[in-house]
């Protein structure tokens, strides 16, 4: 069956001119069926004279148009739909700049693969069947909790399904039920084990040894400290939902970059500046097509995450290639608390309220372990030597506009005119003194 004693991990062992030849072969199939049922993919192939057939190798794909984030704005909710709504049997989504969201589809095969590929990479940093593992990314639209969830299902593992909060709720879990592993951002469980240390608890005396943690960008340090205070192995995963969610890439247990299963996700490497393909080895940003997913095939989406390809050989014998841990993207979107936040999202909230000047600076910082967004905004003259129950009154009216747009809880500052420095260039709006 699928779930207990197949060997899907296999297919991470795989003979390279095989796993060529199954790529080109998906490839030519997945290009075709997103010419045929997708407008968008269709009209471009056409403005370039490209049609299916121009697929005969796997550099081919060097020929088609990219796609990328505002394609999935621009076609809001479903257009780039490649199946009947009758066999899409999910939905997810994620924040968009606008107020709406992306929007991912799957069919039940679609289903299926991610499932496949999740357990591939729970199985590919050493859990089994024994686990008993702890989902502690968001359930709901949010492709954390469920992606996950089902791959450690499919793995066999005992899944918590204890979602994201509930702080102290989740430590008592994790020791009465004997937590092996969990799943979350980095920076949650950074705060977990602070937690944890606060009601007495040592995360070094409970059965926890892995944590799968990605949906933001982590460091190195990072990872030392959350290894050494928590006395357990931290993996970096890497997925997005325009892909297909968690399980994309992430690491085995030499922790040497994440192993990209390319079986199904095609990954190149461009120049960000130019769209030009680079060799292995390369930085520049990260590309992915879909080799084998229906319900939203994506042609050469670019993924705005800046890494590169590494094709030598890994330790652990994996065959299919790694990518190193994604270091930064390429615009200037900053990520609290596994939520993407645009700044543009926060100067437009702050221009709908009177008062204030379109100039502020966005200063992310850390508190007790988890980011902090203060927004500092300069207001008018007359205002800022008016009483302080109006200056009061803005600042509520502030703090509630940009949260109503970013869903998260912003401290505004209100500072005195000409006090945030002005810009003879590009503007620095976000000032990062978080603890990476
Ligand atoms: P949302 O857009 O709502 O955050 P996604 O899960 O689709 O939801 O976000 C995907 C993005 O999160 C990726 O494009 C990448 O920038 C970031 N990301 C995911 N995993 C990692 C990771 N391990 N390291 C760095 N960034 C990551
Ligand atoms: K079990
Ligand atoms: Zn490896």
């Amino acid at each position: 069956s699928l779930y207990l004693n197949d060997d899907l991990s296999a297919l991470d062992y795989v003979q390279l001119d095989y796993l060529r030849e199954l790529q080109l072969e998906r490839l030519k199939k997945i290009v075709r069926h997103a010419y045929t049922n997708v407008t968008l993919f269709r009209s471009r192939m056409d403005e370039r004279g490209l049609t299916p057939d121009c697929i005969r190798t796997l550099g081919d794909l060097g020929k088609l148009p990219f796609t990328v984030k505002a394609d999935l704005r621009d076609t809001y909710p479903f257009g780039l739909f490649a199946v009947p709504m009758s066999q899409v049997v999910r939905l997810h989504a994620s924040s968009g700049t606008t107020g709406k969201p992306i929007v991912v589809g799957y069919t039940r095969q679609d289903l299926d693969i991610w499932m496949q590929v999740m357990k591939r990479a729970l199985a590919s940093c050493g859990l089994t069947h024994e686990d008993v593992i702890q989902v502690s990314y968001g359930y709901g639209l949010f492709t954390g909790g469920l992606g996950a969830h089902y791959g450690a299902e499919a793995l066999g593992a005992t899944v918590v399904p204890t979602s994201g909060g509930n702080t102290q709720r989740q430590i008592m879990l994790m020791r009465d039920f004997g937590t092996t592993a969990v799943c979350c951002t980095p920076s949650y469980f950074y705060y977990m084990v602070e937690q944890a240390a606060a009601v007495g608890i040592d995360m070094h005396k409970l059965p926890i040894r892995a944590g799968i943690f990605g949906a933001e960008p982590w460091t190195e340090e990072m990872r030392k400290r959350i290894e050494h205070d928590a006395g357990i192995k931290a993996y970096d995963i890497y997925g997005l939902s325009e892909i297909i969610g968690p399980g994309v890439a992430i690491e085995c247990c030499c922790q040497k970059g994440m192993h990209i299963f390319e079986d199904h996700f095609y990954p190149e490497i461009i120049n960000p500046e130019t769209g030009e393909v680079l060799p292995d080895g390369e930085f520049g940003e990260l590309v992915l097509t879909t080799l084998s997913k229906y319900a939203m095939p994506m042609i050469r989406y670019r993924t705005r995450d800046l890494t590169r390809i590494v094709a030598e050989p890994c330790e652990c014998g994996r065959t299919i290639r790694r990518i190193e841990r994604i270091s930064s993207r390429s615009d200037d979107m900053f990520i609290i608390r596994g939520v993407n936040v645009f700044p543009s999202q926060i100067e437009t909230a702050l221009l709908s309220v009177e008062g204030t000047t379109a100039n502020y600076n966005i200063l992310l910082t850390t508190e007790h372990g988890l980011d902090n967004i203060e927004v500092d905004v300069e207001v008018t003259e007359e205002l800022f030597s008016d009483k302080v129950r109006s200056m009061e009154g803005l600042q509520q009216r502030l703090t509630a506009a940009i949260e109503g747009v970013i869903g998260l809880r912003v401290r505004v500052k209100l500072v005195a005119p000409n006090t945030i420095q002005r810009s003879e260039g590009k503007a620095r709006r976000v000032i990062d003194h978080r603890e990476r």
